[in-house]
């Protein structure tokens, strides 16, 4: 079972590999001799780096020209596109609002500086409220409120998220990584803002960012987050498995399922509640058990009930339509973290009723706790299964190992002989180096 497993995680991951997804470089380039700062921001994998010298003339022109300017270090943001014909550095208010926009923001956080329109603070007509996630009307984003909830933040709003950045002596030095973090792509034709830390929060200098090959590092993982399963039958060989690690395993059970004529293919959706309290699972009645769609990013699909969603209209503004793109950097933000259908693809009803892979901006499992997932049918929307996220445990030995493979499950005898196998292999291994060190 384990071999089946990883196999079968290895061929997700090399089609992943094979989809031309490994991660590119982003990189906004500043050059001394234009305004006197010289070095890179990039983005690859997740991670953040920021490798910057500011000239002493260009501080004290900051300074002189802003209170306070880099005492407190500097605030720094994507922003939402570059108005120019070239990426290069650009200064105070060549930096603004009409060449840079807001932040970018497809998480609907709504900062005060979002560029997002359906933010309450951006547009008369809009409604959304700073970090709603959260449950206040305020934006809320420093590095306690990020580490958890990471759809409290602008995904744009990098000091929030990770800090200011200190000048050390002439050197602004930053390295950071996250899994929610933006992978290079999705910066094509968006920008990178330095801000004074003084309350006008002035616009100090910007780049373009131009987007090149880069490496095949992996990205970060939830390290601090479980992996979480649900099951949708009795033997548990049915679930949606979904890894910290990004990887995710799910099988429906179709060979279990009754599904109602005309139910076209099938969908996994994630919902913000389980009420039955005898059970982990259901194969009816899952509409009185799983609440309403789970919906952090205010993306109005079907099913939500987020307070600013109006029939699945964003702030009640009727030509609105719910779009999930994953394939297209950028947009694929605008996925709801819980439409796994809307991420992954549908299941055909007649095929295995399986689906495994890997997801690159995969949902924060630490929110999972008190949630579950309903299989749904595509044409009427009828949930034919339904289940309770709970903690994966590998070392289980009630429910078997049958990890979305159409074999049978039960295999709990297999697990302990190839335990067994192991253990007997290892004794071998160590009997033999003995007997190489003696003779
Ligand atoms: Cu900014």
């Amino acid at each position: 079972m384990f071999k089946t497993f990883s196999s079968l995680v290895s061929s997700a991951l090399i089609a992943y590999t094979a989809n031309g997804q490994t991660e590119s470089m982003a990189t906004a380039t500043f050059m001394n001799d234009r305004n006197g700062v010289d070095g890179t921001v990039t983005v690859a994998s997740g991670m953040l780096e920021i490798s910057l010298e500011v000239s002493n003339e260009t501080l004290e022109l900051l300074n002189s020209n802003s209170a306070d300017c880099t005492t407190n270090g500097f605030k720094y943001h994507i922003h939402e596109f570059y108005n120019y014909n070239s990426t290069y550095d650009r200064f105070y208010s060549e930096c603004g609002g009409s060449y840079t926009g807001g932040h970018w923001d497809p998480w609907l956080a709504c900062g005060s500086a979002t560029g997002n329109d359906y933010c309450l603070s951006s547009n008369d007509g809009s409604c959304v409220t700073g970090s709603s996630v959260l449950g206040g009307t305020s934006y809320d984003c420093d590095t306690d409120s990020f580490n958890s909830n990471p759809y409290a933040c602008e995904v744009g709003d990098w000091s929030g998220k990770y800090g200011a950045v200190m000048l050390d002596g002439n050197m602004l030095t930053l390295s950071v990584s996250s899994p929610y973090e933006v992978s290079a792509e999705d910066l094509v034709g968006l920008s990178v803002v330095f801000h004074c830390s003084n309350s006008a929060g002035t616009r100090a200098f910007c780049a373009g960012f131009d987007v090149t090959d880069g490496t095949d590092d992996d990205r970060p993982t939830q390290t601090d987050n479980n992996d979480m399963v649900a099951y949708l039958n009795d033997d548990s060989s049915a679930m949606v498995l979904l890894s910290n690690d990004g990887t995710y395993s799910i099988d429906v059970g179709l060979s279990g399922l009754t599904l109602p004529t005309g139910c076209g293919d099938l969908l996994v959706r994630i919902y913000n509640d389980w009420t039955l309290t005898t059970d982990n699972y259901a194969t009816s009645e899952c509409d009185s058990y799983i609440g309403d769609f789970y919906d952090p990013t205010v993306t109005c699909a079907y099913g939500s009930d987020n307070e600013f969603c109006f029939d699945n209209n964003l702030c009640n503004v009727t030509n609105y339509n719910y779009t999930c793109d994953f394939n297209e950097y950028g947009d694929r933000f605008l996925c709801a973290p819980g439409d796994l259908t809307g991420k992954y693809g549908s299941i055909s009803s007649t095929g295995d009723g399986t689906l495994i892979g890997y997801d690159p901006l995969m949902i924060d499992l630490s929110q999972l706790a008190d949630l579950s997932v309903a299989v749904q049918c595509s044409e009427t929307w009828e949930t034919v299964a339904c289940g309770s996220f709970q903690q994966y445990n590998t070392m289980e030995t009630t429910g078997n190992m049958n990890m979305g493979s159409t074999e049978n499950g039960g295999g709990n005898e297999d697990d302990s002989a190839f335990s067994i196998t192991i253990q007997f292999g290892t004794i071998m291994v160590f009997l033999f180096s003995i007997f190489v060190t003696i003779f």
